[in-house]
């Protein structure tokens, strides 16, 4: 009996010892993934996409499988280089023009509003009170408009900073135009003065009749930064911080309201406080904040943050939904993004460097095709550190890759 016993034993043994090595082959892992995997397959989606053996689909597949079966290149574009603007908003030393609105067309003519602020930046580490320290610090709104989207007439002040102890009294910056029911509404970044490195950023809000005037401007701020941050000590430092808080607990930018089913749809940048920088760089993401009325309240949708990319808001209606372009910040950037509902983005094309701080030529037929409306508009450039002039960019469909002399 003792002797039968040992031989058994040992095959078991054995017999463990292979499965577990077997288990532990990367090779095996990969096989058992597959094979418990539960994707289905079609035989066009297998040919459409190339893949080799429906038993083993390696993770980029398993991407590839996900993404909308009808996507085709619709969304797909390529920008040109951006082309200087002729007239006032011509590069001029000294100035800083930048962060267009978008363009709207009134009385035959191209409207634009935009940041304006004249000298040199200090930046941070001299005396703040006193001192210049981004090149959109002590901005005040400027306007002016073109016939032809190139050669443009710079009209004057359309919002000045508020006075000394007001939430705007240090400056007013990165606009942007919406016009609804006849009254025209900018909507703009504000600080506060002392502009430290900690200072939180709010949106404010100006109407009026007119495109030319005069604003009216809101009393209070219409959106602020999440309140559930904590800053670690009392040093100037952003990056020290004992909570996070929410993706907008720092500063709420670049807002662009949008009339959007009955509603109005204040989409925005968020800096968080605590900023990180991740696999794709700066920790920035949009949310938006939704109000019955032009003039708000603005409540900050639950759904918060609604992109994990991007910088300057640049966003308009297709299809029912909301498209976006992300630029920038974060694993996303350099993508285009649309929602159905406004709200959940999805990826819908990857392109090739997008201009900055665009803005957008709201007369263009949006509906058109996706991207109809990026056809041409306004961006910025950097002349040099401490000043920037707005540029127009243009941007062109790409449906086909061919090599020269073939035939397309
Ligand atoms: C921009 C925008 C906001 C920032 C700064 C001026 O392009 O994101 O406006 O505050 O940079």
């Amino acid at each position: 009996m003792k002797r039968r016993k040992y031989p058994l034993l040992l095959f078991v043994l054995v017999l463990f010892w292979a499965c577990n090595t077997q288990n532990n082959s990367p090779d095996n892992k990969i096989e058992k993934d597959h094979t418990e995997s539960t994707i289905e397959i079609s035989d066009e989606q297998l040919d459409k996409l190339g893949i080799t053996d429906r038993n083993h689909i390696s993770a980029a597949s398993k991407r590839a499988l996900q993404w909308p079966t009808d996507l085709g290149n619709e969304w797909f574009i390529e920008f040109s280089g951006l082309k200087p603007l002729k007239g006032d908003l011509a590069y001029e030393e000294g100035v800083v023009r930048r962060d267009p609105s978008a363009m709207i067309k009134e009385n035959g003519k191209y409207y634009v509003w935009y940041s304006k602020s004249t000298g040199p930046t200090q930046g941070f580490a001299g005396d703040i009170e006193n001192d210049k320290v981004f090149p959109w610090d002590r901005c005040d709104i400027w306007y002016a408009t073109s016939e032809d989207g190139w050669t443009w007439k710079e009209e004057g002040l359309a919002v000045a900073r508020g006075e000394k102890g007001e939430y705007d009294d240090r400056s007013v910056f990165t606009v942007e135009i919406m016009k609804h029911e006849d009254i025209y509404y900018l909507c703009y970044q504000t600080v506060k003065s002392p502009y430290n490195v900690r200072v939180k950023n709010q949106v404010g809000l100006a109407w009026s009749n007119s495109p030319n005037g005069p604003w009216t401007k809101s009393k209070e701020p219409i959106l602020s930064p999440a309140d559930n941050g904590i800053w670690k000590g009392e040093e100037q430092n952003r990056f020290m911080v004992e909570k996070k808080g929410d993706f907008d607990s720092h500063k709420v930018h670049d807002p662009c309201i949008i009339p959007y089913k009955g509603k109005f749809y204040l989409y925005y940048k968020g800096e968080q406080m605590g900023e990180e920088i991740t696999f794709g760089g700066r920790q920035i993401r949009h949310g938006v904040a939704i109000a019955d009325n032009p003039k708000g309240p603005y409540v900050k949708s639950p759904y918060n943050p609604v992109s994990n990319s991007g910088h300057e808001i640049c966003v308009w209606p297709y299809n029912g939904g909301i498209a976006a372009l992300i630029t920038t910040d974060g694993p996303e950037k350099n993508t285009i993004q649309w929602a159905p509902d406004g709200i959940n983005f999805n990826i819908m094309s990857s392109i090739q460097g997008a201009p900055h701080a665009i803005g957008l030529n709201r007369t263009a037929d949006n509906e058109k095709e996706p991207t109809e409306i990026l056809r041409w508009g306004l961006s910025h450039i950097y002349n040099n550190g401490d000043y920037q002039s707005i540029m127009r960019f243009s941007s062109e469909r790409k449906t086909m890759h061919t090599a020269k002399g073939e035939t397309k």
